[in-house]
């Protein structure tokens, strides 16, 4: 994988310490939250991504809507990786709290909507949806919110997995059985006993403000734990927390995949469930 980033404001550029930077536009001093200028910046950058994702499977796109940098060159980028054919094109993006303006806010998801199209599969983090009270603690929890979805969305297609379970999986995963391209994404870690308790009740952890269990078309459970975990316990949990418990909970249209990956910096016997959904 290769982490490469673009901006426009060269001090903020030099803040970072990522190998793979690119500035754009001449001077480095900003759009002036100018969104043509970027637009129009932005083809000149065009031959540099190209470059970068022309030889990869999937290219991630992480934005944060409501300035003009990110929102004059996320098409441009999207729509140079329709043009070269990128077989997975996933799109992160942010929406603006509603405290930074709320024609910011319409801007933003007028935006996503034309840009929809462009994009194999979104994961949106809404600020409006954060329970936070201060403007760094929601930049904080939404830093964590997409890292942690980028996280353990490219780690079921890069690391090995148990199951028989590949790129095509989560391919088919974003392609069919769905009316939409929007991902719904929670974690859970913790021993048996706790996730057994909790798992209980799926609904619970599912935003019902988008959907129900009943109309989720399409799940995949990524289960993360350590190899050097007690068989018994292995075990016990795929017959419990699998067998019976998510697998059980499905209606019997929705089509789950799943797949256990070894991590070794988990505690043994704790297991992480990621679940990914998408619904009809
Ligand atoms: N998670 C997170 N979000 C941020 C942070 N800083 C800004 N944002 C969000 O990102 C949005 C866009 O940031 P801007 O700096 O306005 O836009 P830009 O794309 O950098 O473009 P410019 O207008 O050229 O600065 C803001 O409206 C915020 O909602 C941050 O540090 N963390
Ligand atoms: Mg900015």
């Amino acid at each position: 994988t290769e982490l490469s980033v673009f901006g426009m404001n060269r001090k903020e550029m030099e803040e970072l310490s990522l190998p793979h930077k690119y500035l754009i536009g001449a001077d480095g001093l900003g759009s002036g939250k100018n969104r043509s200028l970027a637009e129009s910046e932005c083809q000149k950058i065009l031959p540099s991504l190209e470059k970068i994702i022309t030889d990869k499977i999937l290219s991630c796109f992480i934005v944060c809507l409501g300035g003009g940098t990110g929102e004059g060159c996320i098409r441009g980028f999207l729509q140079k990786s329709v043009d070269i054919q990128i077989k997975v094109k996933l799109l992160v993006v942010t929406l603006p709290h509603s405290s930074e303006g709320l024609e910011k806010r319409e801007k933003a998801l007028l935006l996503l909507d034309e840009i929809e199209k462009l994009a194999d599969g979104i994961f949106v983090v809404d600020y409006d949806g954060l329970p936070c009270s201060t403007i760094s603690d929601l930049y904080n929890e939404a830093d964590r919110k997409v890292m942690g979805f980028v996280g353990s969305f490219i780690n079921m297609i890069v690391k090995h997995s148990l199951i028989c379970f590949d790129f095509n999986d989560v391919r088919s995963f974003l392609r069919y059985y769905s009316d939409t391209k929007f991902i719904d994404y929670f974690t859970l870690s913790g021993n048996i006993n706790y996730l057994d308790a909790e798992l209980s009740d799926l609904q619970k952890y599912l935003p019902t403000k988008y959907h129900t269990l009943d109309d989720i078309s399409n799940l995949i459970v990524a289960i993360h734990y350590n190899r050097e975990t007690n068989d018994d316990i292995v075990r016990k949990f795929l017959d419990r927390i699998v067998s019976d418990g998510i697998m059980k909970k499905q209606t019997k249209d929705t089509q789950i995949k799943w797949t256990m990956i070894h991590d070794p910096d988990m505690e043994k016997n704790i297991f992480r469930i990621d679940i990914f959904t998408k619904c009809n």
